[in-house]
């Protein structure tokens, strides 16, 4: 079949105005102008400066493009950067096709019952990149595949492009290579974030990586393409500190999909701005882009196209931030309520004092249902060096007036920033327990702290007190005392925490059922004296507390439990527990990122007055070569295996002052 009758739909776009037979508000109307002098006092008359937009001239033209996203990738809603580029192309009047083989991919595992569980869960993620991708997957997913190859073959299209994440590169490489087999003359593109900067591996089946936004890039593309002119070079990049002008685009194209087929079958995804105002010194979110903002009425303008288009009443920001900027979310909220959207939208959010209660009030009256917040740490040592920009107190303020006018929040945190120690991890704890009662949705607990290439920890590692070696196939600080072993038992017993936090049911409830640690609650017991719950202040304590002198990574390892034990007696009083950790149970639950052979057994009780005692056993044991591919640094030569065994028994007496 030909592209032109495979296309289902064009949406008429002239002049970069969309034409859709949706109402649109019309300027004269009594109401709209009402509306917008309401709007004017907040929102920004012009778009900031230096921003690039994309002009887009429609006229019919021969070049055909299909977009591909292979799976897994998110479930909830249709690919966002899919409908913005397919948009973009239609305008310009080329041929558009979109496969997002990735939902069918989901639908079929889902609708046929192929395995006991959903591959598409955030915490199997490593399974499509190993060999249980060859054992359970793969047989049912590549017939699939193939049925894709053959319709996207059948259209011949000129462009295909595919939509990379690290999670999907091994199913994109396998339908790029079919692909390229079957159609030698096609030109196959890969963009989206693993596509950027140092991440990509591209294999040579992607003739060109587009690297930075899509937008004026594949335009570029497709107009040599169009033209009989070659591409140029295999890498095409966004000129540095380019910004496009999110105003500039005609809405995302969402023509394309059944919405039914998605979780959130009433959903899409918008966004308000792109970047973020921070510069938080782990994360690669910046990186991508330099912030921009939208105008409030063009977003207002869009999301009412979509609400009246596909009938949608849930919108999902997809913004590093929706609170970039603090008037035009607000200016936003404002037009939601004027223009009468009957939307609940939700959205990531950074913590910021400038935000009271009055503000959050204007937030919920527009439908925010729920903020998503970086909480990251509860320690303030560790938020600045992280760059967080806030203060402990104001984090618990947002969060608290979030609650108070009906808000949810969905908090993420990041365990073992590398200058956090058991007392600063102590403190995340601490901050936890106070916030558990603000009507939350949801807690992740994170994939603890990576050192991503292109981020500050990453270029600057030694100002962290990080080696350039990798140990056990990971990061770790120059004393031993934060390495994937000490990340794991923080991670665990974070959990474990957020289990024993059984006071807000929906955190217990959404906590295990999205986050599949399928062993964590065989690996421990704790049974409490009484129903005690203690209001708990941060302190500071010296968890320094077995002294084996074994070496340094042991004495520290040793250690690493007591911040839960205590935590634990803070709170609830009186208990005694045993928590085993295991390499193969704890291997299901935390995978290859936090992968090592440690074995240990804490046996312990605590009564109402602080008297403990414990018995604990470890084994650790490394391979021969735990810094592997590489030999160890120089100052840890010659290496000697810090391989150990050790058992402790110990009693000991915390004050009860120290509760509150
Ligand atoms: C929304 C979102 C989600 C949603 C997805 C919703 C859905 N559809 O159901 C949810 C919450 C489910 C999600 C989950 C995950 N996410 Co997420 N997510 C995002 C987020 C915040 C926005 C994505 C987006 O739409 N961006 C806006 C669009 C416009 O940008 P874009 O996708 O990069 O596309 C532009 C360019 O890249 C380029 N482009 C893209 N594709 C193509 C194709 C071609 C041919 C061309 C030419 C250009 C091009 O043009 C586009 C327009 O300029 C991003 C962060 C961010 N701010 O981008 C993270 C992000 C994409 N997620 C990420 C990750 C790691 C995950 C998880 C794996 C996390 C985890 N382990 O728990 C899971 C995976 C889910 C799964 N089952 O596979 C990473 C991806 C990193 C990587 N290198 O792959 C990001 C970048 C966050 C980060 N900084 O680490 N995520
Ligand atoms: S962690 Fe959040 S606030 Fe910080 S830079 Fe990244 S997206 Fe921005």
């Amino acid at each position: 079949m030909p592209i032109n009758n495979f296309v289902a739909k064009i949406i008429p776009i002239v002049n970069n105005k969309v034409d859709s037979s949706a109402p649109v508000v019309s300027a004269a109307d009594e109401k709209y102008q009402v509306m917008a002098e309401t709007m004017r006092v907040m929102a920004r008359t012009q778009p900031q400066k230096n921003l690039t937009p994309v002009h887009i001239d429609f006229a019919t033209k021969k070049t055909s493009v299909v977009f591909v996203l292979m799976p897994p990738w998110g479930k909830f809603f249709p690919p966002y950067n899919i409908a913005r580029l397919s948009a973009i192309t239609r305008a310009a009047g080329y041929n558009t096709a979109v496969f997002d083989i990735n939902i069918k991919s989901y639908l079929h595992f889902k609708n046929n019952k192929l395995v006991d569980y959903d591959p598409w869960e955030y915490s199997r993620e490593a399974m499509w990149a190993n060999q249980q991708y060859d054992t359970d997957l793969r047989p049912h997913i590549e017939p699939l595949f193939q049925e894709y190859v053959e319709k996207i073959v059948s259209l011949n299209p000129d462009v295909i492009g595919f939509s990379l994440y690290y999670t999907n590169e091994q199913c994109a490489t396998w339908m790029a290579m079919e692909l390229k087999r079957r159609l030698p003359n096609t030109v196959i593109l890969a963009g989206g974030p693993q596509a950027q900067k140092s991440y990509v591996h591209p294999v040579d089946e992607f003739d060109h990586i587009v690297q930075g936004e899509g937008e004026a890039l594949l335009l570029e593309i497709l107009d040599r393409v169009e033209n009989g002119q070659p591409i140029g070079d295999r890498y095409i990049k966004q000129p540095s500190g380019q910004r496009i002008d999110l105003d500039s685009l005609p809405f995302p194209d969402y023509s394309d999909y059944d919405l039914n087929d998605y979780v959130i079958p009433n959903g899409i995804s918008a966004e308000l701005s792109r970047g973020c105002v921070a510069k938080c010194t782990f994360c690669s979110e910046t990186l991508f882009w330099k912030f921009r903002g939208r105008l409030s009425g063009n977003i207002l303008d869009e999301i009412e196209h979509q609400y009246k288009t596909y009938n949608i009443d849930v919108v999902w920001f997809i913004d590093s931030l929706v609170n970039g900027n603090l008037k035009e979310l607000r200016a936003f909220a404002q037009g939601v309520v004027d223009r009468d959207l009957k939307i609940s939208w939700q959205g990531y959010s950074r913590c910021d004092d400038r935000m009271d209660l009055d503000y959050y009030r204007d937030l919920k009256a527009s439908g925010c249902f729920s903020l998503c917040y970086g909480i990251e740490s509860g320690n303030q040592r560790v938020l600045d060096a992280m760059k967080k920009n806030i203060k402990v107190a104001e984090i618990e303020q947002n969060l608290r007036d979030t609650a108070v006018v009906g808000i949810k929040s969905d908090l993420n945190w990041l365990i073992g920033f590398p200058n956090e120690d058991p007392s600063a991890f102590a403190d995340t704890m601490t901050l936890m327990w106070r916030m558990r009662n603000f009507n939350l949705n949801w807690v992740s607990s994170g994939l603890t702290m990576m050192k991503d290439p292109e981020t500050d920890v990453g270029i600057n590692y030694h100002k962290y007190n990080i080696l350039e070696e990798s140990f056990l196939n990971t990061w770790l600080t120059s004393k031993l005392d934060n390495t994937c072993i000490h990340r794991k038992i923080r991670m665990k017993t974070f959990e474990l925490f957020l289990l024993e936090i059984n006071v807000e049911p929906v955190v217990q409830k959404t906590f295990k059922k999205s986050f599949f640690r399928t062993s964590l609650s065989n690996t421990y017991h704790v049974k409490y004296e009484s129903d005690t719950l203690n209001e708990i202040e941060y302190e500071q304590f010296d968890y320094d507390i077995i002294k084996p002198e074994i070496n340094m990574l042991a004495d520290s390892v040793v250690n690493e439990i007591w911040p839960v034990l205590r935590l634990l007696w803070r709170t609830r009083g009186a208990y005694e527990t045993v928590i085993t950790f295991d390499p193969e149970s704890d291997g299901q639950d935390y995978g290859h990122r936090l992968d090592c052979d440690y074995t240990a057994t804490h046996k312990f009780k605590i009564d109402n007055n602080g008297n403990w005692t414990a018995d604990f056993e470890y084994k650790l044991v490394l391979p021969e070569n735990p810094w592997d591919p590489g030999p160890a640094p120089v100052s840890m030569l010659p290496w000697v295996d810090h391989s150990f065994e050790h058992r402790y028994f110990g009693t000991g007496c915390w004050a009860v002052s120290d509760i509150a």
